[in-house]
């Protein structure tokens, strides 16, 4: 299980607005396919590697696993980042990653989507080169698609949301809710805004976030429409710099800090990217009292940071493969919609989305109990997704 099934990588030329070349390495581990054609996102941003491919391609197949959908784990990507780079220069390096990929992929062996890096705009490019070169609507040969070319309605805000009907279930079980509450998070890319927006939509507030260069403080929340849609300019125009928020709504800005360790909040979601929160910061973060780690960006905590803050007897930790699953899993919805030839209503979405993710923990929490780790929701993950994997492995035989 710990060994992909297959490793494929291959040379993306392409040429930039200055007529000039260049060569990128593309990537896709294809982990498992026992539960169903393989599924995960494409990440583009400079610091790609075979080694990051590989273990979210490994928790990806967990992920998938627990969402009891039909579908196996993979993950790919490339060194390619998309910031500074024009429209014309991403679609030219969209369409030369294709021109390699689309072999490796198809409705029923390989369904790619987003990751950081890998929005709207390029799952179109990418879609679209797919579509010219084996000339067919096969839609379900990736997802994350725009709504006009067989996406589903909800996929962009489905990480952030699902995350937050999560965090619901976590808060149930110690009789609270989220009207009044405070979160503290990194991140503010399509999963860190759907959050926001769901958390003010629910009568919470995110009064911290922070971005590359330090964290905002609006002890007011980032709410309403005004805030929300300026996030997304901001991010449009400059992706690196969140402090454009605290000039613009007059908040504090704490230059080049990350906001772990506040005490006025009461939970932290880190929906940024890998190793974000290491032991330095894991001790501040014990040491706030706060007494919720929920995990939101894949593996956004280092091995030996989850252990200890796992130890704290007044924290709650949750693990990012349960809490942002329900992006894979509306990728799944849009691609059993694309299927049918149809679409799903914006509430029908929602609804299967809640009933995941509210699947996701009790399952989570009965494994860890039938194991007699008592309340343990990463450990229960962790068992509920390999007990799927292992089970199907094993029907189909060994080989
Ligand atoms: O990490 C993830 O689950 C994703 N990037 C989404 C993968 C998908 O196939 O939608």
């Amino acid at each position: 299980m710990v060994e992909p099934e297959r490793t494929i990588e291959f040379r993306v030329v392409w040429m930039d607005d200055n007529l000039q070349y260049h060569v990128n390495r593309g990537y896709r581990v294809q982990y498992n396919a026992a539960l169903g054609p393989y599924k995960g996102g494409l990440r583009f941003a400079s610091n790609v590697n075979l080694s990051i491919i590989k273990f979210l391609g490994f928790e990806q197949t967990f992920k998938d696993a627990l969402t009891c959908l039909p579908i196996g784990g993979a993950k790919g990507g490339s060194d390619f980042s998309p910031i500074g780079r024009s429209d014309g220069e991403v679609m030219r390096f969209c369409q030369a990653f294709m021109t390699e990929f689309h072999r490796h992929i198809g409705q029923d062996i390989d369904c790619p989507a987003g990751d950081v890096g890998v929005g709207g705009r390029e799952v179109g490019y990418l879609y679209g080169q797919y579509r010219r070169i084996v000339g067919a609507a096969e839609f379900g040969a990736m997802s994350g698609k725009a709504v006009c070319t067989g996406g589903s309605i909800l996929r962009p805000e489905a990480t952030g949301f699902g995350a937050v009907y999560y965090l619901r279930e976590v808060l149930k079980h110690d009789g609270k809710g989220i009207e009044g509450l405070r979160v503290a998070m990194s991140g503010y890319g399509n999963v860190g805004w759907g959050i926001m927006k769901k958390i003010d939509e629910l009568g919470g507030k995110v009064t911290y976030f922070a971005g590359p260069d330090g964290y905002i403080h609006d002890p007011d929340g980032v709410c309403g429409e005004e805030k929300l849609n300026f996030i997304l300019e901001m991010r449009a125009k400059d992706p690196m710099h969140c402090k454009p928020y605290a000039d613009k709504f007059g908040v504090d800005f704490v230059e080049g800090q990350k906001c772990w360790g506040v005490k006025d909040v009461d939970v932290y979601m880190p929906a940024a990217t890998q190793n974000d929160v290491n032991m330095e910061w894991a001790k501040k973060i014990a040491e706030s009292g706060v007494p919720y780690y929920i995990e939101v960006g894949n593996m956004p905590t280092t091995n030996d940071a989850l252990a200890f803050l796992m130890e704290q007897k007044h924290l709650t930790v949750a693990p990012s493969k349960a809490v942002n699953a329900c992006g894979v899993s509306v990728s799944e919805l849009e691609m059993a919609q694309n299927a049918q030839r149809i679409y799903w209503t914006a509430e029908e979405v929602d609804a299967k989305m809640e009933a995941i993710m509210k699947n996701i923990y009790d399952a989570s929490v009965e494994a860890a109990e039938r194991y007699g780790l008592g309340y343990n929701l990463v450990a229960g993950a962790n068992i509920a997704g390999f007990q799927k994997v292992a089970d199907a492995m094993m029907a189909q035989g060994i080989f």
